[in-house]
C-alpha cells in the first residue's frame, strides 16, 4: 500500500494543488515538471517565506500590489474591526455605508485635479470594464452613441475580462478566444528600445503618439470614444515613454474630443514615487481606472476615478447607469484602503520612494548596465526593467529559444530573490517600505542571477 503524505505538507498540498487548483495563466506540464507549486506561506515586510522555510525577498511586491509590505497589523484591525461593525452591505438602491463614502472623499483629494468621483469594482479588470460601458454611454447621452472606439496600444495589460482583455494588446490573450471584441483597435506602443531603430527616443515618442492621430483619422473621430494607456507599462515590461509621448498624446486626445483614460492599476498609490503615475508624467486623465496598492493587496478592490464632467453627464441624465457589482464599494475592503492609505500618509511612503529609496533602487540598477547581458535599465521610483540582449550596440535580442528570461527567473529564485521575467526584460516592482540595505540585496542577488546566466549561456 502506498502511503498517502500527511496533510498540509509540501508534498500533500502539491499534489492537491495540481489535482484540484487551476491556476492563471499557467501551463500545467510546465508547473508539473517543475516539481509543482511553490507554496507561500507566509510574510513579513519585503520577505516571503515558502513552506520548506526558504525566505526570499519579494521584489515584485506579490504581483505589483503589495505597495506597504507585508505583516501590517493596523491593516488587519481595519478589516477586523469593519468586519465586526458592518461586514457588507451593499450600495444600490439608494444606500451607501460609511468606508466607501469616506475612500471616495481621500481619492478626489489624492488624485489630478477634476477627478471627483470614484466607481468601485474589486478588480482592475472590472474597473477597465466599468470604463468601456461608462465611457460608451457618456457618448450616447451627449448625442454621440456612435462614438463607441476604442483606442489603445499592441503590448498593453489592462485585465483578463472579455472587455479588459480587449482593450489590451496582448496577442497570445486574443489568440484564446478571437479577440478583441468589435470597437477597440490597437496602435504601436512606444517602446523605443525595441521598436525605435534609428530614430532618437524624441522622435519615436512623437512618431508613437501621432499613431494614435493616424488611426483616429482613419476611423473618424465621431466614431472614438476614447484613448486608454498605462503611464508607465507593467505588464508589458516596464516601458518608460519617451518624455515626447505624453505631451502629444493629451494634445491628440484635446483635438480629437477623444477621452484619455491613464490606467493606474499598477503606477498608482506611490510607485513612481508620486501618488499616481499621471502625476510623475504630468497626465491630465479623464478617467483613472485604479487597483492593487489601493489596499496594498491585503483585500481586492478597485475604483474608477471619474471626471466631473463625466459624472454630472452620466449621474444627471434622468436615467439609471445601469451597471454596478454585488461588491461595488464593499465595506471592509474600503476600510482597509482607508487604513493603507493613512498608512503610507503618516509614513511618508510617497516622498520617501521619490526622494530617497527611487533614485537609489535606479541608481544601483543602472550599475548593471555595463553587466555583459544588459541591455537596457529603464524605470522610475520603485518600477523597473532590464532587458537582456545579445548584442547591446544594436539592441538586438537573444533567440527565443535561448529563454535567456526565462532563465533569468529561475536564478533568481535559486538565490532567493523574486523577479518576473517578461520576454526578455526582468521587471521589479518592490514594495515601497524597502529599505536602502535590503536594495544592496536585492540588487546583489540579481546581478549574481545575470552572472549564472550568463554563464548558461556561455556569454561569461
Ligand atoms: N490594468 C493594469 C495596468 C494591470 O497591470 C489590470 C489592469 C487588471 O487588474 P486585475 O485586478 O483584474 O488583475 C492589471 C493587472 C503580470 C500581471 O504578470 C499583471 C497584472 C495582473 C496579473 C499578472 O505582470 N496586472
Amino acid at each position: 500500500m502506498t502511503s498517502q503524505p500527511a496533510r498540509n505538507t509540501t508534498t500533500w498540498w502539491r499534489e492537491a494543488d495540481r489535482r484540484h487548483h487551476l491556476h492563471p495563466f499557467t501551463d500545467a506540464k510546465e508547473l508539473a515538471e517543475a516539481g509543482g507549486s511553490r507554496i507561500i506561506t507566509k510574510a513579513e515586510g519585503v520577505w516571503l517565506e515558502d513552506s520548506e522555510g526558504n525566505r526570499m525577498l519579494d521584489g515584485m511586491a506579490g504581483l505589483w500590489c503589495v505597495n506597504v509590505g507585508y505583516g501590517h497589523k493596523e491593516l488587519a484591525e481595519a478589516a477586523y474591526n469593519q468586519m465586526l461593525e458592518l461586514p457588507y452591505y451593499n450600495t444600490f438602491f439608494k444606500t451607501s455605508t460609511p468606508p466607501p463614502i469616506e475612500l471616495a472623499e481621500k481619492l478626489a483629494e489624492l488624485t489630478p485635479e477634476g477627478l471627483n468621483h470614484a466607481f468601485y469594482a474589486t478588480s482592475g479588470s472590472e474597473a477597465n470594464d466599468t470604463i468601456a460601458r461608462l465611457v460608451r454611454r457618456y457618448w450616447a447621452i451627449k448625442g454621440q452613441p456612435e462614438k463607441r472606439c476604442f483606442i489603445s496600444r499592441d503590448n498593453a495589460y489592462h485585465g483578463s475580462t472579455m472587455a479588459a482583455a480587449s482593450l489590451g494588446g496582448m496577442k497570445a490573450m486574443h489568440e484564446l478566444d478571437g479577440l478583441p471584441l468589435p470597437g477597440f483597435e490597437h496602435v504601436m506602443q512606444p517602446y523605443w528600445y525595441k521598436e525605435g531603430g534609428d530614430l532618437s527616443p524624441e522622435d519615436f515618442g512623437l512618431k508613437a503618439a501621432r499613431a494614435v492621430e493616424e488611426k483616429i483619422l482613419e476611423l473618424g473621430a465621431d466614431t472614438v470614444a476614447a484613448f486608454i494607456g498605462e503611464p508607465i507599462q507593467g505588464a508589458g515590461g516596464v516601458i518608460v515613454p519617451p518624455a515626447s509621448y505624453w505631451p502629444e498624446i493629451q494634445r491628440i486626445c484635446g483635438k480629437y474630443d477623444v477621452l484619455l483614460v491613464a490606467d493606474e492599476v499598477i503606477c498608482g498609490f506611490g510607485r513612481t514615487g508620486h501618488w499616481f503615475g499621471s502625476q510623475c508624467l504630468d497626465i491630465k486623465p479623464d478617467l483613472m481606472p485604479m487597483a492593487k496598492g489601493i489596499t496594498s493587496g491585503y483585500l481586492p478592490l478597485s475604483a474608477v476615478m471619474v471626471g466631473d464632467e463625466i459624472a454630472d453627464t452620466l449621474y444627471g441624465a434622468g436615467a439609471e447607469f445601469s451597471h454596478g457589482f454585488t461588491y461595488s464599494g464593499h465595506p471592509v475592503s474600503c476600510a482597509v484602503a482607508l487604513a493603507n492609505i493613512a498608512l503610507m500618509e503618516r509614513e511618508g511612503l510617497v516622498e520617501k520612494v521619490h526622494e530617497e529609496t527611487g533614485p537609489y533602487l535606479q541608481a544601483r540598477l543602472r550599475e548593471l548596465a555595463s553587466h555583459p547581458l544588459v541591455g537596457e535599465v529603464r524605470g522610475v521610483g520603485l518600477i523597473a526593467g532590464i532587458e537582456l540582449v545579445e548584442d547591446k550596440s544594436t539592441r538586438r535580442s537573444y533567440a527565443a529559444e535561448t529563454a535567456v528570461g526565462v532563465r533569468c527567473r529561475e536564478n533568481c529564485v535559486r538565490n532567493l530573490v523574486i523577479s518576473r521575467a517578461v520576454g526578455d526584460s526582468m521587471v521589479l516592482s518592490p514594495p515601497l517600505i524597502i529599505s536602502k540595505a535590503e536594495i544592496d540585496e536585492l540588487v546583489s542577488r540579481l546581478q549574481k542571477s545575470l552572472d549564472d546566466t550568463a554563464r548558461e549561456i556561455g556569454a561569461l
